[in-house]
């Protein structure tokens, strides 16, 4: 096997045994050929005539992509079903619209395991030689994934973009031509483009739905009822549970990156919403087991359960992880049926408390625009001297300690603007506030980072700025999958620069893509909490 899409690459280059996720090498060839599969027929796709209906294509597209973000999916038998969908969807869309084919992508059809073993060792990342086209074209890749999350999300909720649905298309057929370096960067910026789009449409799906987030204090505690615990970034899989637990003497409580779903006006009417209990996602081997009872995971990121709570552990949407039971979707115009998770919350104790008190979130992009005045005003006195945006994932490795350092060492007069589960590393400090202006601004999850993204633009427009980088802003972004990938190209899209990225750079940027990235957008990897707090003062 051979992967290198998340932040925790074995050696900072690339997992090739085991994924340092858990991902085996069974699952990680199965993803590969997945990837090659989506391609063959999104290349398919494009030879259909334009009013071709491809609405099921692009969702099942987007569902895929998906199931191969880091930590979504560790369940080879479904990821293999995928691609046989795929393959049967893009044989379909042959037969219509491209008759002769000589393509590999077209026509490769292995039915014995040793074909499909064979195959998903030829497609595989290595298999683009250039170290710069193979940068580019995963660079692309990871955004895609990223921008599928978002979209698959909105789905859910009954919200598409067409222009979105057709660049998934666009960039997987893109790919598999022989581009030229110029062409791939012109790529790369397009699904920059698309991941603004791709956010701006969650953000609607979810606000439209649920309603604008508003600033909410979050129980830390628990109650002694028997609970599930919902994590992910589903927010109808949530809603779903809490209706049909409502009556039932068992409470639900968030965890990781499920938390902002307190600040959603719809879910406060539910009164077993208690709160969110522990941190971020890769805390969930000791949580879970504090937890006692059933565990919702509503895509990644899952950590290969231990045995001590693996039989509480539920999958859904496109999460999935073997040995534990997944919740199927439903048919049409049905809820999906946690009926099995109810069940055996009632044979369970209650959660073991972790700790008391509360966190205060809710500050998306229509909350914040209601603090205007008051942030403007700060800001016009010098009481606020500068905002820091330090949205993004959490991560097991030490070195992530550096964020915690850097909300610590920033001054008093620094906002940080957080999203995404990068947060908990700071999140619980108290650090302050500045004239009832919290310092720590929580927009919510990863994909309201685009929140941000609006908050800055607003306040450039209130500051009659020409350019965004000219706000007293600065970015010290913290990633870790693929998501994170979309908002950075997002972010650059939207023409932000001078991004700090760490704890370390991309294992799959080449050298000189790195320096197209230096060059162009002023992007730079993280050094030390004192040097990096110097040069974001200075
Ligand atoms: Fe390794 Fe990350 Fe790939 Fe998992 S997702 S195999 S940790 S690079
Ligand atoms: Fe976190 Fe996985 Fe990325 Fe949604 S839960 S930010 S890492």
């Amino acid at each position: 096997m051979f992967c290198f899409q998340c932040q925790e690459a074995a050696k900072g280059t690339g997992c090739t045994l085991r994924g340092v996720c858990g991902k085996t090498p069974e699952t990680a060839g199965s993803q590969d050929l997945l990837i090659w599969s989506l391609k063959g027929l999104a290349l398919a796709a494009q030879n259909a005539p334009a009013g071709t209906d491809l609405t099921y294509e692009t969702r099942f597209l987007a569902r895929s992509l998906f199931a191969t973000i880091t930590n979504a999916n560790f369940d080879t038998d479904r990821i293999k079903a995928l691609v046989r969908e795929a393959l049967t969807l893009r044989n379909n869309l042959v037969a219509r619209f491209t008759p002769k084919t000589s393509s590999d992508y077209l026509s490769w059809d292995g039915k014995t395991d040793a074909e499909w073993d064979a195959q998903s060792l030829l497609v595989g990342v290595l298999a683009t030689q250039d170290p710069d086209v193979r940068s580019l074209k995963e660079l692309i890749t990871y955004g895609l994934k990223g921008i599928a999350a978002y979209v698959e999300h909105a789905a859910v909720l009954g919200h598409r973009d067409s222009q979105v649905d057709a660049f998934f298309i666009e960039a997987l057929a893109e790919v598999t031509k022989e581009l030229s370096v110029d062409e791939l960067v012109a790529l790369t910026l397009k699904s920059g483009n698309v991941a603004v789009a791709g956010m701006a449409l969650l953000d609607k799906a979810n606000t439209s739905t649920y309603g604008n987030p508003e600033i909410t204090q979050v129980n830390l505690g628990v109650r002694q009822n028997p609970g599930i615990l919902i994590s992910g970034h589903d927010l109808k899989d949530l809603e779903e549970l809490l209706k049909q637990t409502q009556g039932t003497g068992v409470d639900v409580y968030t965890h990781s990156e499920m938390l902002p779903a307190h600040s959603y006006p719809a879910f406060k009417k539910y009164e077993n919403f208690i709160g969110n209990y522990g941190s971020s996602w890769w805390h969930q081997d000791k949580e879970f087991e504090s937890f006692h009872g059933p565990i919702l995971m509503t895509t990644n990121c899952i950590v290969p359960p231990k045995d001590s709570y693996k039989s509480r552990l539920f999958t859904t949407g496109m999460a999935g992880y073997p040995g534990c039971q997944h919740i199927s979707e439903a048919s049409t115009g049905k809820a999906k049926d946690f009926s099995p998770l109810i069940q055996l919350a009632k044979t369970c104790s209650a959660p073991q408390e972790l700790e008391t008190g509360t966190i205060l979130g809710g500050f998306a992009h229509d909350q914040v625009s209601k603090l205007a005045d008051k942030v403007v005003a700060a800001v016009k006195s010098g009481a606020i001297k500068k905002f820091v945006v330090m949205a993004g994932c959490d991560g097991r490795f030490k070195e992530r300690d550096y964020f915690t350092g850097v909300a610590q060492a920033l001054p008093q007069d620094v906002v940080i603007l957080t999203a995404g589960c990068a947060k908990y590393r700071y999140n619980k400090l108290n650090l302050g506030d500045i004239g009832g202006i919290p310092r720590v601004l929580d927009a919510g999850q990863c994909n309201d980072s685009y929140s941000l993204a609006l908050t800055a633009l607003k306040l450039k427009e209130v500051f009659a700025l020409s350019d965004v980088n000219e706000l007293p802003l600065a970015f010290d972004i913290a990633w870790y999958e693929q998501k994170a990938v979309a908002v950075l190209l997002a972010l650059l899209a939207l023409g932000f620069k001078n991004i700090r990225l760490g704890p370390t750079l991309p294992a799959f940027l080449s050298p000189n893509v790195t320096q197209v990235l230096v060059k162009n957008f002023g992007i730079q990897g993280t050094t030390t909490v004192e040097a990096d707090v110097q040069a974001i003062m200075a």
